[in-house]
């Protein structure tokens, strides 16, 4: 089995137990919210610190000389060349609410590189993944299917995701940018799980995705499932996807949406 096969194969398995876990455990009334980040409303769940510890626990367990990024705080450093790159629970709001499009994010990188990704929906049934150069999947309850982005949606037809910020300042303008958007497409959606909104690009039930202020564990696993899909995955001119902004479509969609984007000034908060 080749290196990114074996992570994946991991990432898999891992994150299946933590969506298990997470469904099973849910507490009757709801999540303790046990910390707040940037914002009151920016939250974390004992639920999210367990699942975090249980992903770290495995996966040493398995491969003890790599390191981590968790979303949780869950950091340290390897000597392996293999980082992991993990969010518990991406969309906690969701999970709070108990809304059902919640995932576990778990990408693995080598030297840098992301080479395997798994995105597990527990409510939804649905497992997808991708390892660098082998294509992306959907695993369900009616099998298997391999992933293809819609390409060459013109943007007056594309049903675009996006998301939004926890900070006031940075919703203000990302509110302005929808404004300019929202006439161009046919129209938006708002799930609330970075993960999932770029996994259903991959799976073509989107066509767009654009948010900004995601980070690194939100993105690694799912960026990877739009490329292999097909996607594109970037920034504004050429960026790496990140923080600043990540946009994701197939080709001719993804430049459409850029450059509806770029004049924007999404970046001016
Ligand atoms: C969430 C992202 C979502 C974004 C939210 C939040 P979290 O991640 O997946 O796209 O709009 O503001 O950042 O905080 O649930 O891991």
């Amino acid at each position: 089995m080749s290196l990114p096969d074996e992570l994946l194969a991991l990432a898999v398995e891992t994150a299946r137990e933590a969506g298990r876990m997470l469904v099973d455990k849910r507490p009757a009334g709801g999540p303790d919210v046990v910390q707040t980040k940037s914002s009151p409303t920016d939250v974390v769940t004992q639920m999210d610190r367990a699942a975090e510890a249980l992903i770290i626990e495995r996966i040493r367990a398995a491969r003890p000389d790599d390191a981590f990024l968790g979303e949780e705080g869950g950091t340290r450093a390897g000597g392996s060349g293999v980082r992991w790159v993990v969010d518990p629970i991406d969309g906690t709001v969701n999970y709070l609410y108990d809304l059902p499009d919640w995932a576990v994010s778990i990408a693995a990188e080598v030297d840098g590189t992301a080479v395997a990704g798994a995105v597990e929906m527990p409510r939804r049934g649905e497992t997808y993944t991708a390892a660098r150069g082998g294509g992306a999947l959907l695993h369900a309850a009616g099998g298997t299917r391999e992933l293809r982005v819609n390409a060459r949606v013109p943007l007056a037809s594309a049903l675009v995701a996006t998301g939004f910020g926890y900070a006031a300042d940075r919703r203000a303008t990302q509110a302005q940018v929808l404004t300019g958007v929202l006439p161009n497409v046919r129209d938006i959606r708002r799930g609330g799980t970075c993960c999932v909104d770029l996994c259903s690009v991959a799976a073509g039930r989107l066509d767009a995705y654009y948010e900004r202020g995601v980070q690194a564990w939100d993105i690694a696993a799912g960026a990877l499932i739009v490329q292999e899909a097909g996607g594109r995955v970037e920034g504004l001119h050429g960026a790496a996807p990140g923080s600043e902004l990540t946009i994701a479509a197939g080709e001719g969609t993804f430049e459409a949406l850029h450059d509806l984007l770029a004049p924007l000034d999404p970046l001016r908060d």
